[in-house]
């Protein structure tokens, strides 16, 4: 067996407090695409520029087609192995374990993670909130498809596999060829808040906007209160602020690293960071493997 993963597994059956930074390329098997990089496209927009309050004021009937789409797609996925080793992990007994999740896709629930070891810091897709300062109406666990008559076919990227078909001549001459363009959907026709009749948003944390304070509170504590052992890095760029920064907090505790990556810097796979563990591949067949002397066969 490789010798970096005998270091780690040694570690890791060591550690008695342990948390998972998760990101979006732990969706990458499920069939989930991720936000940075060629896959982070949705009919030729770029999904970052679509997770801001900038464009969703701008422009609601877009974004809300976004994130009807991105609702379909993640009810129709499937947790994998990375989700199932992670749930598994923080069923066991005698491991303090919580995962810090970014994704807003509900995977990790699904595979079995207990709500209270399970911090989504970003929101979920499932979550619809009102966006009258008036009025804090929040529905959750909405799984609604679609949720206004106007968001109907916003799923039909996913069936039809348009990005592989053979461009027609017609195509060509459009200026996004691969894609059906964006319907115009007016504010009435968007999901509206049955207490105050105002428009409500999908429930994420989009730019520019905080986060949770009392899940960052409950993030505070868990890794400043008594030290973390080991932290997995699993499928994230770590471009993306407070996420980014438990990394840091923790390695300057005292605590180790394992990134689970397709993408990782030489140096860490040469073992030039002190503390630090690359291993380069899909995390959702990884994990399973790396975590295998705790949580034993999937
Ligand atoms: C694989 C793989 C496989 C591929 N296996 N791996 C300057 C100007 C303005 C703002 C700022 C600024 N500097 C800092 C800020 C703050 C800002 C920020 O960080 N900006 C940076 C981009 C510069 N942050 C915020 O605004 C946050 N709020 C905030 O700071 O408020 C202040 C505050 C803080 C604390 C308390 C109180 C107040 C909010 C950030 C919200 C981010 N929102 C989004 C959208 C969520 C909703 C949605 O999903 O639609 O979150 S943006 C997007 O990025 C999404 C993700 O969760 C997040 C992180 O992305 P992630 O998961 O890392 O995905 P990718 O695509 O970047 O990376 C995928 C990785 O997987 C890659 O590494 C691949 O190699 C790898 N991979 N396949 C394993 N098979
Ligand atoms: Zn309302």
């Amino acid at each position: 067996m490789n010798k970096l993963l005998i270091e780690f597994q040694d570690h890791l059956m060591k550690s008695k407090k342990v948390v998972a930074l998760v990101g979006a390329g732990l969706l990458v098997a499920s069939g989930l695409p991720t936000f940075r990089g060629s896959q982070g496209l949705w009919k030729n927009f770029n999904m970052i520029d679509l997770a801001t309050p900038d464009a969703f004021y701008i422009d609601p009937g877009l974004v809300w087609q976004f994130y009807s789409w991105r609702r379909y797609n993640a009810l129709k996925a499937k947790p994998n192995g990375g989700h199932k080793a992670l749930a598994k992990l923080s069923k066991l007994e005698n491991l303090e374990f919580v995962t810090i999740t970014q994704n807003v896709d509900g995977l990790l629930i699904r595979a079995g993670t207990p709500c209270d070891k399970l911090y989504e810091i970003h929101g979920s897709l499932f979550e619809l909130k009102c966006t009258s300062f008036m009025c804090n109406y929040v529905d959750h666990n909405n799984f609604d498809h679609p949720l206004t008559d106007a968001l109907n076919d916003t799923e039909e990227e996913f069936n039809k596999p348009m990005r592989k078909r053979t461009l027609t001549e017609q195509d060509n001459r459009l200026n996004s060829p691969q894609f059906t363009p964006v319907k115009e959907i007016s504010e009435s026709d968007l999901p509206k808040c049955p207490a105050c009749n105002e428009l409500l948003r999908p429930g994420v944390v989009w730019f520019g906007e905080s986060l949770s304070l009392q899940l960052l509170n409950k993030i505070d504590d868990f890794i400043e209160l008594e030290k973390v052992d080991l932290i997995l890095v699993v499928g994230t760029s770590g471009t993306v602020y407070p996420a980014n920064s438990f990394v840091d907090r923790v390695k300057f505790k005292g605590g180790k690293v394992a990134i689970f990556n397709t993408d990782i810097e030489e140096d860490v796979m040469e073992g030039k960071h002190e503390n630090v563990w690359g291993f380069k591949g899909d995390a959702a067949q990884l994990l399973p493997i790396a975590l295998k002397p705790l949580i034993g066969e999937l």
